[in-house]
């Protein structure tokens, strides 16, 4: 007998909750099956569970070993028209071999050799650059180059013109973070190829965008009106150091400006609204002081973070990991998170809440709160 093959398949199984398996109910999900309908009575407790069950796992991807990698692509992968950019993406164990670092989130290691350059495109897609180590690399949005130093963060809002350019004589590596799966799931999502060459141009120290708004607290008066996105283009480690180091200085000196003991923390903000650099994508920094443990803590919303220094104990669910420099760590939505360091720990993380928060759906606990 030759059936076509439906995507819909309908197990009768009897459980307490579940209606008496006859030969009648058997017919009822076959015809069921052929029409396309799926009952909620067999689908509830996956669609409907108590509080957030994501099929995406914790993971720990290590620096040392994606680095590597990320080189020997570059010996062996071209970059150039078509393939755009020599991006390697995280791929969550829990979702089913897609390169997506969490359900909404695409975390990624871009690799560029020396005097190499990557197209340029643009797409729906928010995204962002975050340095670890090395320079050399400009990424040019709409003709505007920026630099791109370990400890810089480099937003990239959808829609905007962007290839990179290797300026230097070394190769250099950094992480990508853009909300792709998210775009992929919502069927939102646009892409254009620009020139194939990135414009021969300057490699100034400070992009016009950064001359233009990084002035903390002044605003041009010809930019009154918020804009979606953030248009400051770079946010420059020597002020994330500053303002980690001196929440901390304030601290000891007995001010209550610490997320909790000896954890410093900011989130990079668009300068027009104050609020998240981008509509999909929120971006913190941590820095936790030597001998420090944060509060177990859990929200609505997945987040990937990167070790930018120092070392610590790292605990995703009922996972422990040690972590230092470079490494990459994904926290599920609802999953518990605790850190501990006894020598101090930097982190970089980059989370999907600003969609949860502007639909009204976040949710966060922390443990010896009330809920
Ligand atoms: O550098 O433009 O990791 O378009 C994925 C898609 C990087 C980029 C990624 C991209 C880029
Ligand atoms: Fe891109």
């Amino acid at each position: 007998m030759t059936q076509v093959a439906s995507p819909v398949r309908l197990e009768a199984v009897e459980t307490a909750d579940q209606p008496k398996h006859t030969a009648e109910l058997d017919m009822l999900y076959r015809s069921f099956e052929r029409q396309l309908l799926i009952p909620l009575w067999t689908e509830i407790g996956d669609l409907m569970p108590p509080h957030p069950s994501s099929r995406a796992l914790p993971h720990l991807w290590r620096w040392s070993e994606l680095l590597p990698a990320a080189a020997r692509a570059g010996e062996l992968v071209p970059v150039g028209r078509g393939g755009e950019r020599r991006a390697i993406a995280l791929a969550n164990p829990g979702l089913g071999g897609r390169p997506f670092a969490t359900p909404t989130l695409w975390a990624a290691i871009q690799y560029l050799n020396p005097h190499e350059d990557a197209p340029v495109h643009r797409h729906t897609q928010n995204a962002f650059r975050f340095v670890v180590e090395g320079e050399g690399v400009w990424t040019v949005v709409n003709g505007d180059p920026v630099a791109m130093r370990r400890g810089d963060f480099l937003p990239q809002a959808g829609w905007n013109w962007h290839g990179h350019l290797n300026r230097s004589d070394r190769p250099m590596a950094w992480i990508d973070g853009l909300d792709i799966p998210f775009q992929s799931y919502a069927d939102a999502t646009f892409f254009e190829y620009g020139p194939a060459e990135v414009e021969t141009l300057e490699s100034p120290e400070r992009s016009r965008s950064e001359r233009l708004w990084a002035h903390p607290g002044l605003r041009p008066l010809t930019h009154l009106q918020p804009t979606p996105a953030t248009p400051l283009l770079a946010y420059r480690w020597e002020y994330t150091d500053r303002a980690l180091s001196e929440q901390l200085a304030l601290e000891a000196e007995g001010e209550a400006v610490t997320l909790e003991p000896g954890h410093a923390a900011v989130r990079y903000v668009n300068p027009t609204s104050g609020s998240d650099i981008m509509p999909t994508l929120r971006t913190e920094f941590h820095r936790l002081a030597p001998d420090t443990e944060t509060a177990v803590y859990k929200e609505v919303g997945s987040s990937v973070f990167q070790v930018f220094d120092g070392t610590g104990d790292v605990t995703v669910g009922d996972i422990t990991w040690s972590v230092e420099r470079g490494d990459l760590f994904v926290v599920p939505s609802w999953q518990q998170m605790r850190l501990v360091t006894e020598h101090g720990l930097d982190l970089f993380r980059f989370s999907d809440a600003p969609i949860f928060e502007r639909l009204h759906l976040h949710r966060s606990h922390q443990e010896g709160t009330p809920s």
